[in-house]
């Protein structure tokens, strides 16, 4: 039996999927989630974060790890699988979140004891009790500053695959060498929540992947290595910090001795955690350009593969390595189902009532728009957050469901034309949200595509299954085309497609531009500005 195990560490919760690829098979034999605020209470997270200061989000690598310890031991209990079977391992997690660990880390992950649980052990490795993850918005002085000394938002694009964002790794570092230089003087290693998780199952310091590795601001995109001029001008001390950079398929070792001796896990190969974004390519199936990829989770995002990187200073389009080789472009919103929930609540409506009113509704709201920036907006960059709405009565519930899946819809549409020059026909839904077919039908509508939701939901988790697969024919000298690897995944749910409706189509042709031109009056109105 040959099964591959992939997790995916989120904004609010785990997942892990089996893959069963005996004899030419992909299927899915497992698939469960913990949700941080309900099964890890006692880390007093909400929706998977804790909010600090003015713009600051954090949460606890501790409680990431923690979670990772209860899904294994859930995993080795469990009687419709054999644990024995597992060949391989890998993960993807939140992007650019950072976990800052002492000098005692490398010792006391080698030398877990397996009498005991893992939390506990892991208490005192952290320089930092509290990691920023991607919904961190408090780093502009730190992303112009480093702006500043490398030449401007443009060459740091052309240099990282990115402008200087944020919630990006290297600015939230500088943050801390500023703020906190005790801190930043007791840490020895700054893993990413990918390369940290790798590092608890393997009990070895693991390296990054290109994937996530572009989310910092710190990788030369070209050489995929990191590039001293944006390590020189984010941190002294940075490079010995950071772990080094392998390639995606990188076999970190086997899984610890903790993880076999007190689960009785076999030694499957721990393959390198790459980013939920960079992992949702791979199970979306997305090796060449023409599909895109749209998650709906906490954040939304659209993806797309290209061969060559094409960063651009101007929107917020980002380029990752894609983990198959080659590169990803990617466009992340931050008022995704956080925002939707937030409309949904205010209304009093669950999510059947929700679908029913977007049912009720006409395509165009009969020019009603919203700006659903319940929280500080990544694309378009919006830091004084507020729901904005034009023609539209706040009292009217169905037309204000309809309008915040408009405007996202819209936004992405409009945001994400510059990831292909082509056309697209064809949309793989993935996210909570993807399950809902009425938001999924906007979607069509609004893009002029056919949208196919993926069918486990969660692309992320499938290709971390999918990429320590590949990883373990690849030790095995067995160097599979990605096509090969996918081959069989019953990944997308053809039956459940949703075709746009050409009348549908026209109306929100127009209403893109009116869109637009709200939004970017709104945000030149409301965000300061970037250097
Ligand atoms: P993440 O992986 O980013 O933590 P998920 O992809 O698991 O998030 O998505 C979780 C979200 O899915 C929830 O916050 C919820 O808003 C959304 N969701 C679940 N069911 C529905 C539904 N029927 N319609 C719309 N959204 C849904
Ligand atoms: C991507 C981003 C988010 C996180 C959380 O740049 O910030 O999509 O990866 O999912």
């Amino acid at each position: 039996m040959a099964l591959f195990l992939g997790f995916d560490s989120s904004t609010q919760g785990l997942t892990a999927l089996v893959l069963d690829c005996t004899g030419g098979e992909r299927r899915v034999v497992l698939e469960r989630s913990l949700a941080f605020d309900r099964d890890l209470p006692e880390y007093r997270t909400r929706n998977g974060v804790w909010r600090r200061g003015v713009g600051e989000v954090t949460s606890s690598p501790l409680m990431w790890a923690d979670a990772l310890g209860r899904m294994m031991e859930w995993l080795a209990s469990e009687r419709s699988f054999d644990i024995g079977g597992i060949a391989a391992i890998s993960g993807a997690a939140q992007q650019h979140g950072s976990v800052f660990l002492n000098a005692s880390a490398g010792g006391v992950l080698q030398a877990l004891d397996s009498g005991n649980p893992l939390a506990p052990q892991l208490a005192r490795v952290f320089s930092r009790e509290e990691s920023p993850v991607w919904m961190d918005e408090s780093t502009t002085p730190q992303c112009d500053a480093i702006s500043r000394a490398l030449g401007g938002r443009e060459a740091v694009a052309r240099l990282t695959g990115s402008a200087p964002f944020e919630r990006f790794t290297g600015p939230q570092i500088r943050k801390v060498f500023e703020h906190a230089p005790d801190a930043y003087r007791a840490t020895s290693r700054i893993h990413l929540i990918s390369s940290f998780l790798t590092s608890v199952l393997a009990g070895r310091d693991a390296p990054l992947e290109p994937g996530d590795a572009a989310g910092t601001n710190l990788l030369d995109i070209h050489a995929c290595e990191w590039a001293q001029a944006a390590l020189d001008a984010t941190a002294p001390g940075l490079r010995e910090r950071l772990p080094p950079v392998a390639p995606s398929a990188t076999v970190v070792g086997p899984l610890s001795s903790y993880w076999r001796d007190r689960y009785g896990f076999p030694p499957a190969l721990v393959v390198t955690w790459t980013g939920d974004n960079p992992s949702a390519l791979v199970g979306s199936g997305l090796f060449s350009a023409g599909a895109l990829g749209i998650s709906l989770g906490t954040s939304d995002t659209v993806f797309g593969f290209s061969e060559e990187p094409r960063p651009t200073a101007a929107g917020s389009c980002h380029v990752f390595g894609a983990p198959s080789g080659g590169y990803m472009s990617l466009v992340c919103f931050r008022n995704g189902s956080l925002a939707r929930e937030a409309v949904r609540d205010l209304y009093g409506y669950d999510w059947p009532a929700f679908s029913r009113a977007l049912r009720a509704t006409a395509a165009g709201n009969r020019g009603g728009l919203m700006l659903p920036w319940l929280e500080p907006e990544i694309t378009p960059h919006v830091t004084q957050p507020g729901l904005r709405r034009l023609n539209l009565a706040a009292h009217d519930a169905p037309a204000n469901v309809r309008a915040v899946i408009e405007a996202q819809m819209m936004a992405m549409a409009n945001h994400a034309a510059v990831i292909t020059r082509q056309r697209v026909q064809r949309l793989l839904a993935t996210g909570g949200a993807s399950v809902n077919r009425e938001i999924l039908q906007v979607m069509a509508d609004v893009f002029d595509a056919e949208v196919i939701p993926m069918a486990s939901g969660n692309a992320a988790a499938l290709g971390a299954a999918l990429r320590a697969f590949h990883a373990y024919e690849h030790a095995h000298g067995r160097r599979l085309d990605w096509n090969e690897v996918y081959d069989g995944v019953e990944a997308a749910d053809y039956a459940a497609r949703v075709l746009p409706v050409e009348g549908n189509v026209s109306i929100y042709r127009d209403l893109r531009k009116r869109y637009a031109e709200f939004e970017r009056t709104e945000a030149a109105t409301t965000a300061e500005p970037r250097s």
